[in-house]
């Protein structure tokens, strides 16, 4: 494992492309990676580009990669899900979409086909996130398709969340729900060649203006829209000057932005641990002689369910002073 992580360290692909295949299958020996790789994370930006189905994507993240490459920033892409029944399995096209930056050594695309243990697309992804970004990459761009839970799961992993929205599409508030509204840190209008591009922009902003917000935190940065014609890379260069805009509100680390990210470590520690449990349930008792035993007693009235439960849960969990010692 050390041999991987130094070799990943120092930017080799073939060992970047083995470790995301063991994420991806969730291998114990892959959390073991990841553990190392840690220290080797959090240098590199992060940006979320997430909306409905043929927004045109993958095609606003070529033309990303294609102004990072121009700003001599290295570039790894993560393709969440992409075949998704709702886009019919779109892996073929975006790599076509992508494909003239595949000569590119600074530029790492992968697709990742599967979700995550508990719904969300947070642990695989988040690991492969990490993996990237201890390869060096300096920008990563993380594209899922979704109007709903996946907007904001993806706004947990991102330091930046794009949304890419299309003219005419579902322009009324119904369409959007709160949680995008929260983790919108940019909205694009593609397809803006398009009539009713402006009329789009302007409901979106107005969308904003009348927002329920959850945190608790006042927001203080307002979503800008931005409109883009992909497929000709018109609006790439407003685009870019709004994420460095918010690169720079990010480094200022303001409250809004602090309770944000917070709330996505907490989800993220709350997953593991709930992973780690139920592994620890899973390879001490699931299938045990013990636990049949046990089966047998509730069924037959001899033993109290809840009891039974409570001493299986007292046997995972170790005393609490131990942990305490342990973190100290
Ligand atoms: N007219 C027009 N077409 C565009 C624009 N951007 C992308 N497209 C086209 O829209 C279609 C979908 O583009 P993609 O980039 O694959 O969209 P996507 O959001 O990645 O799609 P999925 O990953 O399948 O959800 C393609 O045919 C693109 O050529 C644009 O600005 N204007
Ligand atoms: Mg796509």
């Amino acid at each position: 494992m050390k041999a991987l992580v130094d070799k990943l360290t120092s930017g080799d692909v073939r060992s970047a492309a083995r470790l995301i295949r063991m994420i991806d299958d969730n291998q114990p020996a892959a959390r073991d990676a990841l553990k190392q790789l840690f220290p080797h994370t959090r240098r590199a930006r992060v940006i979320g580009i997430t909306g409905p189905p043929g927004a045109g994507k993958s095609t606003l993240t070529s033309c990303l990669i294609e102004s990072a490459r121009q700003q001599q920033m290295s570039v790894g892409v993560l393709a969440v899900d992409p075949s998704s029944p709702m886009s019919g399995g779109a892996i073929l096209g975006d790599r076509i979409r992508m494909n003239r930056h595949t000569l590119d050594k600074e530029v790492y695309i992968r697709s990742l086909a599967s979700r995550g243990h508990f719904g969300g697309i947070t642990p695989a992804t988040r690991g492969a996130i990490r993996v990237l970004d201890a390869m060096g990459k300096d920008v990563i761009i993380v594209e899922t398709v979704g109007v709903g839970q996946d907007e904001v799961d993806i706004a947990r992993l991102a330091d930046t969340t794009v949304i890419v929205w299309v003219p005419g599409l579902g322009d009324d508030i119904q369409a959007m729900k709160a949680g995008i509204l929260e983790v919108a840190d940019i909205f694009v209008v593609n397809k803006a060649e398009h009539p009713d591009a402006e009329v789009t922009s302007n409901y979106l902003k107005s969308v904003f203006r009348q927002e329920k917000n959850t945190t608790g935190v006042p927001r203080d940065w307002m979503p800008p829209v931005v409109e883009t014609v992909a497929t000709k890379g018109w609006g790439i260069d407003a685009l870019w000057d709004v994420l460095d805009q918010h690169r720079e509100y990010v480094a200022g680390a303001s409250d809004y932005y602090v309770v944000r990210k917070q709330k996505a470590c907490r989800a993220e520690l709350e997953n593991f641990v709930h992973q780690g449990l139920s592994e620890k349930f899973t390879t001490q008792f699931a299938d045990s002689a013990m636990m049949e035993e046990k089966v047998v007693q509730i069924a037959s009235g001899e033993a109290d369910i809840y009891a039974v439960a409570e001493s299986l849960l007292a046997e995972i969990t170790v005393p609490r002073q131990h942990h305490v010692d342990q973190l100290a």
